[in-house]
């Protein structure tokens, strides 16, 4: 992997994908791509090349390609569950019309190719802890049919076209740089900003709902190191399952309160957002990705819960809060 194209890289993973792998190839190496232009104070305004691209225009996505000469493209563009449940037709066009271009240019540009999957492609039918790496998988959201779909369509693009296809499905990740684009695991990061702000935070989902959870460190990592893997030892190509701890707000919030002593909780239950997480895996086996290519996480709760407060305390001396990116919290049907 020398020259990367990265689609949806102004979101929540992105963002911090992109600031590490121009660590490892240069900035110029990394072309960012998204639908929407940087805000002047986002971290990948004017920190190298940008272009605004609508992954679901495949004519413009091969042009960026070859003008970028990408060797590999991190596809990130995505609608994400809560705002797929309001946007369901949206969610399809962009979250599989999109990858269907991007594997197209994949196999006629002959790069390799990133596509994120989730904890959304299972369903309550799965067993959910542990979740094993093959599994059934029948969810109930138009978010997790398209990771589902999306799955098969990277291993049928590679088994039938050659394409050098690869994915994890990730639990929900929790950042300080870009905030979370509207997803069911949203409540994990936004807690933060609220414990910060307000000393108080009001969570959708209800005390109990453990969900597997991972710092973004470790998820960029990840993703780095699966493409770097050796392909050979790959059979699950373009679903692996990782993790990293396992989160219920009760227990993010005593993690909070034993640092911020008057941080409080309560509990509205959002119910579309909360039977979402019911359908989800509460551990995630991820036996197959440490087997195949050595993952292994780094972060744990504690080490996540100080390091997220040390930077999103520095970014609010640096930007009282609502002048800058991390200080802003979007609510789930803003973005995408
Ligand atoms: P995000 O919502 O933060 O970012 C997505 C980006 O895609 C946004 O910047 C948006 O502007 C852009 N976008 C939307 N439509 C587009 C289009 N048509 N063309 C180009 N760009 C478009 O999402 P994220 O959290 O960074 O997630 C990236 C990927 O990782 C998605 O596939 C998501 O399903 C997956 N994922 C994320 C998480 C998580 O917790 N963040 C967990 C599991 C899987
Ligand atoms: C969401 O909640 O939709 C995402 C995810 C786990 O895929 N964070």
């Amino acid at each position: 992997m020398k020259r990367v194209l990265v689609t949806g890289a102004l979101g929540q993973i992105g963002t911090e994908l992109v600031a590490s792998l121009r660590e490892g190839l240069g900035d110029e190496s990394v072309l960012a791509t998204d639908l929407r232009a940087p805000a002047p104070d986002h971290p990948l305004a004017d920190a190298g090349p940008f272009r605004q691209l609508d992954c679901t225009d495949g004519s413009a996505l091969a042009r960026a390609v070859r003008d970028a000469r990408a060797d590999t493209v991190f596809h990130l563009a995505a609608l994400l569950s809560a705002v797929g449940e309001k946007r369901p037709m949206e969610a399809w066009r962009v979250n599989l019309g999109g990858l269907m271009e991007v594997l197209e240019v994949a196999r006629e540009e002959g790069t390799a190719l990133f596509t994120p999957s989730s904890i959304a492609a299972f369903g309550q039918d799965t067993p959910p802890d542990p979740t094993p790496q093959d599994t059934l998988q029948r969810p109930t959201t138009m978010y997790g049919v398209t990771k589902v779909a999306g799955e098969l369509l990277c291993d049928y693009y590679h088994t039938r076209f050659g394409v050098d296809a690869r994915g994890l499905r990730y639990p929900g990740l929790i950042s300080h740089s870009a905030p979370p684009g509207g997803g069911t695991t949203d409540w994990a990061v936004e807690i933060f900003h609220e414990a910060l702000d307000r000393g108080h935070y009001t969570c959708f989902l209800g005390p109990d709902t453990q969900l597997d959870m991972m710092y973004m460190p470790d998820a960029v990592r990840a993703a780095i190191e699966l493409m770097e893997a050796d392909p050979a030892r790959l059979r699950h190509r373009n679903a692996f399952n990782v993790t990293a701890m396992q989160l219920a707000p009760a227990r993010l919030a005593e993690a909070l309160a034993a640092r911020i002593p008057r941080f409080a909780i309560d509990y509205e239950v959002d119910p579309v957002r909360q039977a979402i997480a019911d359908s989800w895996p509460r551990r995630l086996d991820d036996s197959a990705a440490r087997g195949e290519w050595g993952w292994e996480p780094r972060w744990t709760l504690d080490a996540m819960v100080d390091d997220m407060l040390t930077e999103l305390r520095a970014a609010r001396t640096a930007a009282p809060a609502g002048e800058g990116a991390s200080a802003v919290t979007l609510p789930p049907d803003s973005r995408g």
